[in-house]
């Protein structure tokens, strides 16, 4: 669980998902409902954290050992959660983010085949033991999901450009870990529409959230005449 009265959202997923924009678009929502929302990415999300992204994803840089890659994601995470996740939990803000821990386990861990063991122990001194309160996995099989990425060529990372053995690695490990623990991860499917998806990034967001929005509109919308005033 987070610490404080707040809550950790984070949206999850193999490339090609629509992260950014659902992330986005979900705190749009629980703004109008009232709530203080952070949106906020990995790596990134501070000034440090979004120069080691620049650092870890672009394509003309350095040859990366994965263990060097795993531990520039897990210092950003530090930073991040310092500076501005756990103060945020603890003010009682709802924090969505746009990739967490998850993420390492699935490229760093799945992808890059460094042992998961370790990869707990960093993230466990990067992050304080702060775990996420609902994961959203945007699930996209990885042919569809690079497809959309190089459809953009210009925003192809350093990743990104990883053989589909790797994509597909990646994927399997999210499914595999929100099977394994279906009361901490939501699986949506993102090849939908993407109101399709945002609406059921909604309905699972209100296990966590009071999205007093959806409430209301669901009861207007399903009151018989004789119970309105
Ligand atoms: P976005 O595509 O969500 O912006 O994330 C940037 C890349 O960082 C993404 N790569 N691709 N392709 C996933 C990768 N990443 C990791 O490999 N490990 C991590 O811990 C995180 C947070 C991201």
């Amino acid at each position: 669980m987070t610490s404080g009265s707040g809550r950790l959202i984070v949206f999850e997923g193999p490339e090609g998902g629509g992260k950014s924009l659902q992330a986005s678009r979900l705190a749009d929502s629980l703004r109008d409902d009232g709530h203080e929302v952070l949106l906020t990415r990995e790596p990134g999300g501070t000034p440090l954290g979004e120069e080691i992204r620049t650092l870890l994803l672009r394509r003309d840089g350095y040859t990366m050992l994965p263990v060097a890659e795993a531990l520039l994601m897990s210092a950003a995470r530090a930073q991040h959660v310092a500076a501005l996740i756990r103060p945020a939990l603890e003010a009682g803000v709802i924090v969505v983010c746009d990739r967490f821990i998850d993420s390492t386990y699935a490229y760093q861990g799945a992808g890059r085949g460094l042992s998961m063991r370790y990869l707990q122990v960093i993230q466990d001194f990067a992050t304080g033991g702060i775990e996420p309160d609902l994961r959203l996995l945007l699930d996209v099989p990885v042919s569809i999901g690079l497809a959309r990425r190089w459809a953009e060529r210009q925003s192809v990372n350093r990743i990104d450009a990883a053989d589909a053995e790797f994509h597909e690695r990646v994927r399997q490990a999210f499914l595999a870990s929100a099977a394994a623990a279906p009361d901490r991860w939501a699986v949506i499917d993102s090849r939908q529409h993407v109101d399709l998806v945002a609406q059921d990034v909604r309905a699972a967001v209100a296990g966590v959230v009071q999205t007093s929005a959806i409430g209301s509109r669901t009861e207007e919308a399903t009151a018989p005449p004789d119970r309105q005033p």
